[in-house]
């Protein structure tokens, strides 16, 4: 077992960390309050190559493996969870997905220009009546022979406007239940495809969260997914590998707030060291200290199950326990250390100069998208009975 970072996961941990201070700092906090999408940001990820980080480079990718992910979308996450949301978005959800399951076309027409960061991409399973219960879908593909006739809404889908392509999850057959469910390829601009509302949101509010609607919008088959009623799987296969980059980012919101299991960019403990009360810096009353060190031993237990999931991810083994586990207690994590951050800056912690206010804001999506804490309980709870059925 060996707990170090190699060199080269130290080099693009730093080089994340670089562009999240450089880059992302200067105009957080006025893209928070006007809900600004960070395009130029993105453009410059892109160009780094952290929009398409795991893709293999014959298709425009970094190579990287899903350790190298976890700790740029830490680094990014310490600064700005909006713009990490889109590289989360864009690399598990959509690039990962295309490339594991895509036909050569597909990859070359669509993959390509979205792991070199020239379009981004969208993921499109929520539906205003269907977000766990995600066999539930409303939106549906019938079939047509050459094509599938797409009809439907779908709710709260990041990347909404800004994405040129969707990966989008619709019901061809009923009577098959989750079997007859395909996903397509849909391109912006494709006719019946109008891009609805976009939500005014308690955080990540840099990120553009829309409702997309499907009316009569005829989809080539060559653009499905996999065979025939795939794709829920396709779905669930996806979100099993996003939950880790979601769960790297409760984990860089987290340890922002309180800037201990990194050791630098504590924005807690630096204020505790600063700021005195009744005679002495806050952090040496223990009701500060102990907070502290709640937060510091919560932080790295997280941190190791995100990168235990990662690490399975890369050894090609079976990850879906792992990940649950890891934004389960992530998110769980990021949500109890950006409250506490909040309360040991006090009044400052209430006003948005010192940013915790944002991060507690911030983190109450990493329990809510890519499944809630309660459906990580479920994929673990049965993953668990599983095993247990096994050795038994
Ligand atoms: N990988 C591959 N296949 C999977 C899978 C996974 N991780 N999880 C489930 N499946 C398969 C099952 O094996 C089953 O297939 P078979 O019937 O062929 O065996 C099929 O999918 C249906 O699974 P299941 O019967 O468990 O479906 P349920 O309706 O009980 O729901 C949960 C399963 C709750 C796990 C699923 O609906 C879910 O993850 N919901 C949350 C979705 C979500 O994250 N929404 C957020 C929106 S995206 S931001």
């Amino acid at each position: 077992m060996n707990f170090s970072l190699t060199e080269e996961h130290q080099m693009i941990r730093d080089a994340a960390r670089d562009f999240a201070q450089t880059e992302l700092l200067p105009g957080v906090i006025e893209r928070d309050e006007k809900q600004l999408f960070p395009s130029e940001q993105i453009k410059k990820l892109g160009q780094l190559g952290f929009l398409g980080m795991m893709v293999d480079p014959k298709y425009g990718g970094a190579g990287m493996d899903t350790i190298s992910y976890v700790l740029a979308m830490e680094e990014l996450s310490k600064v700005d969870a909006s713009t990490s949301v889109v590289v989360s978005v864009n690399n598990s959800l959509v690039c990962w997905g295309l490339e594991k399951y895509g036909t050569e076309e597909q990859k070359q027409k669509y993959l390509v220009p979205l792991a070199q960061g020239q379009i981004i991409g969208a993921f499109c399973l929520s539906e205003p009546e269907a977000g766990s219960d995600a066999t539930s879908q409303k939106t549906t593909a019938v079939d047509m022979g050459d094509h599938y006739l797409l009809n439907g809404t779908k709710n709260w889908i990041t990347n909404g406007n800004s994405a040129s392509v969707y990966l989008v999850i619709a019901q061809t057959d009923p009577e098959k239940g989750h079997r007859g469910i395909n996903a397509l390829i849909v391109e912006k601009g494709m006719p019946g495809f109008e891009v609805g509302l976009k939500e005014n949101k308690l955080g990540i509010r840099g990120s553009d969260t829309h409702s997309l609607l499907f009316t009569d919008v005829k989809v080539p088959k060559e653009n499905r997914i996999g065979e025939e009623g795939f794709g829920f799987k396709f779905a669930m296969k996806t979100l099993s590998g996003g939950r880790i980059g979601i769960a790297a980012q409760a984990l860089g919101i987290a340890s922002q707030a309180l800037g201990i299991a990194s050791g630098a960019y504590e924005l807690s403990l630096e204020y505790s060291k600063q700021r005195k009360a009744f005679g002495k810096a806050i952090h040496e009353h223990q009701a500060v200290a102990f907070k502290l060190a709640d937060m510091a031993t919560k932080i790295e237990a997280a941190r190791l199950l995100v990168m235990k999931a990662a690490w399975l991810k890369d050894q090609g083994q079976n990850y879906d326990k792992a990940s649950a586990m890891a934004k389960l207690y992530a998110s769980e994590v990021a949500m109890e250390a950006t409250v506490e951050a909040v309360q040991i800056h006090g009044g400052y912690g209430f006003v948005k100069e010192y940013h915790v206010e944002r991060l507690m804001r911030d983190a109450k999506i990493t329990q809510i998208y890519e499944g809630t804490s309660e459906i990580q309980r479920i994929v673990i709870a049965r993953a668990v009975l599983d095993e247990a059925s096994a050795i038994a």
